[in-house]
């Protein structure tokens, strides 16, 4: 295996802590991209550059350079804004981006279609509504995902506030954005520049924290370098169960990648979160592969040094040892919708987003409805890590206001989809995603619609299946964890992947290579009239499929973690 450091490490080593080029990038005005190196820098600053690939070939012919663009990802640690940081979202959306906001499966929001002369001041307009976009992408630690309602108990509002601070503690601590995006000056004769936690190389790969509050697993928390499971005793929280090593990143026809669910390896009390947070993140840093980005993630770490070895390195770092597992059960991944009464008797309504997008289309003026919302709540917005959103905290005699908002603007399809559509999850993909090799998110409502067809041919038009799709085997959907996953391979053409429970704790298997979609509905077809036949009382998709040896199981985590 080579031991030569991977391009990218030297870049982000030359970049002076993040600054790269970037100034004199921007300011290049013959070009709507940015230089080749800086494509890696900006990511730390929470910006992708793109292009649409739906105009790729035309351009080419006419021999013009692509149709470069930026997206925008904001680090909103468990989804959070006010109404007030809502309607300036909007407006960038509109003022900046191409008219729409798209929630993330990590409760982040992202702007497409950004020009570069324009990014600098669309950054600027972000942070003016005090939200930012530091190191939301990059080697670094990410957006941190949260159980997404804080205000259900006062167990999920103290988790939420860890994973917060949790957030803040990991953020790099160069002022290149600063600098670069909002104009900071550096000060004269200041300490040279130090990244104290990162180091100038920053982690060999992106890194990813979840918080998940039992019986919810919403956040997928086995899908994360780290995951931390609340453990709630009398009724308090006790502390945490610790899983390392998850990841959904593979490629096509590279054995040596895989998805992997994280490995449970002890229990920590809130006190001793960050320290072993830290461990886990430094152990990465030092251990992680370098040289080829393919297997830089903590999965392969940990592979490489052993589960043992590994927890002993993250104890010898915290310098204390892990508490023994706690005792957990975790009933259910995905969101509950409509409304759900909090703690204190506030009220917390679920939005069903298709794909994340909120847009305004004929009859379906979803950008408006959310704009209506925000000037008439007072509580909070809440995105969830399936793409949804909470309208949080509304006072009981507001909900009427509010519902009468959803209702006008087509935002009520919690109340109208079948549980096909409202569990379903699609990535990005096409136009804008670079690395997609098949539609997803603009496919998403098509292949759900002829899903659903199949299902009430059977009868089964009630049975709450969740169905996963990306447009490439990075998993941005985590479709290895849908009891039915399309995961792209070619325009038309999907792996389809089949098995995982509905809590998070197993993955699916592939069960037929790049097929076509009359394939794929051929195969659920036989599949949904056998189920219909011969399922067990309140048996799961997935989970027939399992028991009837139709798909084999991968490593599962036990249904209940006994200690
Ligand atoms: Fe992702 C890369 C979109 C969640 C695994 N992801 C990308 C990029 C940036 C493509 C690129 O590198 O050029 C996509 C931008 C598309 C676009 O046009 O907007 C992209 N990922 C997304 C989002 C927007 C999907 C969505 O529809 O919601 C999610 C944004 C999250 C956020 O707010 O931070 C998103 N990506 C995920 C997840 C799910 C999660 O984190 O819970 C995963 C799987 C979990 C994991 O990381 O193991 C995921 N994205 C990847 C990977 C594969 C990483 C790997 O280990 O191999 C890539 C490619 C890469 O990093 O090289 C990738
Ligand atoms: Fe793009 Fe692939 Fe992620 Fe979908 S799964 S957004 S196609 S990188």
């Amino acid at each position: 295996m080579s031991t030569e450091l991977s391009h990218v490490e030297t870049i982000k080593q030359r970049s002076c802590f993040l600054r790269g080029s970037l100034i004199e990038s921007l300011a290049d005005s013959h070009t709507g991209a940015i230089r080749e190196d800086d494509t890696a820098i900006i990511k730390f600053h929470g910006s992708y550059q793109q292009d649409n690939r739906d105009l790729r070939e035309e351009r080419r012919q006419q021999k013009l350079e692509p149709d470069y663009s930026f997206m925008i990802r904001t680090r909103t640690p468990g989804g959070v804004v006010t109404p007030e940081q809502w309607l300036a979202l909007d407006a960038i959306a509109i003022r900046f981006a191409n008219h729409s906001l798209r929630l993330t499966t990590r409760q982040a929001f992202q702007f497409h279609g950004v020009i570069k002369r324009e990014l600098k001041a669309t950054l600027q307009a972000i942070n003016a509504s005090l939200i930012d976009t530091v190191s939301a992408c990059g080697d670094v630690n990410r957006n941190v995902l949260v159980s997404a309602n804080p205000l259900l108990s006062r167990v999920h509002a103290e988790v939420h506030d860890w994973a917060r601070r949790l957030s803040l503690h990991l953020k790099p601590s160069s002022r290149a954005y600063s600098e670069l995006w909002l104009d900071e000056v550096p000060l004269a004769g200041a300490e040279p520049e130090s990244e104290p936690l990162y180091g100038e190389t920053y982690l060999p790969r992106k890194f990813k924290i979840a918080f998940a509050v039992p019986p919810d697993n919403d956040v997928d928390v086995f899908a994360h370098d780290l995951g931390f499971i609340a453990i709630i005793e009398d009724g308090k929280l006790a502390g945490f169960n610790v899983s390392v090593g998850g990841g959904m990143g593979t490629s096509h026809g590279d054995a040596s990648t895989y998805p992997l669910l994280g490995h449970l390896i002890g229990f920590v009390t809130p006190q001793q979160l960050f320290v072993v947070a830290e461990a886990v993140l430094t152990a990465q840093r030092d251990h992680g592969n370098r040289a080829a980005r393919k297997h830089a993630r903590l999965k392969y770490t940990i592979e490489k040094l052993g589960l043992d070895s590994f927890r002993s390195e993250v104890e010898t770092r915290a310098g204390f040892a892990l508490g023994d597992l706690r005792d957990f059960r975790l009933e259910h991944n995905g969101d509950r919708f409509g409304w759900r009464e909090g703690h204190d008797g506030r009220w917390h309504l679920t939005l069903r987003i298709e794909a994340g997008r909120i847009a305004d289309r004929p009859g379906a003026a979803h950008l408006t409805g959310l704009r209506e919302i925000a000037i008439v709540h007072h509580g909070e917005f809440r995105l969830t890590p399936n793409q949804n959103l909470v309208i949080a905290n509304v006072g009981a005699r507001a909900r009427e206001e509010i519902d009468a908002l959803v209702q006008s603007h087509g935002l009520d399809l919690h109340r109208r989809a079948t549980p096909l559509r409202l569990n379903a999850l699609a990535c990005v993909a096409l136009p804008t995603c670079g690395l997609a090799m098949a539609e997803a998110e603009r496919y998403l409502p098509e292949l759900v619609q002829r899903i659903e067809n199949l299902l009430a041919a059977h009868g089964l038009q009630n049975a709450p299946i969740h169905l996963r799709v990306s447009g490439c085997p990075n998993g941005c959907s985590r479709p290895y964890l849908g009891e039915i996953a399309l995961v792209g391979k070619a325009p038309g053409r999907y792996n389809l992947m089949l098995g995982a429970d509905r809590r998070g704790q197993r993955l699916n298997t592939l069960y037929r290579e790049n097929s076509d979609e009359a394939a794929i509905l051929q195969a659920l077809d036989a599949l949904f009239a056998d189920y219909a036949a011969t399922r067990e009382a309140d048996e799961a998709f997935g989970d027939f499929l399992v028991r009837r040896k139709i798909v084999t199981t991968p490593r599962q985590i036990p249904l209940e973690v006994l200690a």
